[in-house]
């Protein structure tokens, strides 16, 4: 229960926003995050631990995410969440403790995503670098490549996590196989094309 997940859509540079939002509208691209944060066996539910720009960049219809335990991230104890019975929200005020929290009610989440943006995710995968205390490294991405158009006028990026992270171990590219079964029913294969937007599912391990 100690490892968890990054979903993330990134195109070839790893650019994943702009002003505030997603950079694309690829409806059944998003339809793959829902299902996949979402599914988990009767009786527990998935957290999905996001940082407040990330929370705020969700239309506020669908927030919080519905049948997922939600967690943002903000130094700020005062900023303001709604609830329902649902789609419980909790706020902390760093990520150990949002992994320390979920660890300590393990018997009812299932696994536990991390959905951005790009501090969250620079913070688990070179935990050292931020902070040196307990983040256990993340063991898995969800990656969502988009290959083209570039997406240039991206303004936040997640690191390059293929780079060499040194005494990390390298990540490596699971068959779609396995990424099928991790994700438990059928993921389309090869290259998709919606709204004129090519992109590619794919998981990676390390
Ligand atoms: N990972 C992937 N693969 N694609 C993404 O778009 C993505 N987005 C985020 C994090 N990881 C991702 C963060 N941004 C919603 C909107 C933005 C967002 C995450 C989620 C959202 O509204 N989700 C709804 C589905 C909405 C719909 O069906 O249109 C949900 O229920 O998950």
């Amino acid at each position: 229960m100690s490892s968890f997940t990054i979903i993330v859509a990134a195109t070839r540079t790893n650019g994943i926003g702009q002003n505030g939002r997603l950079p694309w509208r690829l409806p059944k691209e998003i339809a793959y995050f829902a299902r996949v944060t979402s599914t988990a066996p009767e009786g527990s539910m998935n957290a999905v631990i996001m940082g407040r720009n990330t929370w705020e960049s969700i239309p506020q219809k669908f927030r919080p995410l519905p049948r997922r335990i939600n967690i943002v991230i903000s130094g700020n104890q005062e900023y303001p969440l709604p609830s329902d019975a649902s789609s419980p929200c909790y706020l902390h005020n760093e990520l150990d403790s949002a992994l320390r929290w979920t660890g300590g009610v393990e018997k009812t989440i299932h696994r536990r995503f991390i959905i951005g943006g790009a501090l969250l995710y620079s913070e688990c995968l070179s935990p050292k670098l931020l902070s040196p205390s307990s983040t256990p490294p993340v063991n898995r991405i969800l990656l969502t490549r988009i290959i083209e158009p570039a997406f240039e006028e991206c303004d936040v990026y997640m690191p390059d996590f293929l780079a060499d992270g040194g005494e990390q171990p390298q990540w490596t590219r699971a068959s779609h196989q396995e990424l099928e079964d991790w994700v438990g029913g059928a993921v389309p294969t090869g290259l998709q094309v919606e709204n004129g937007v090519t992109y590619e599912f794919q998981m990676w391990v390390r």
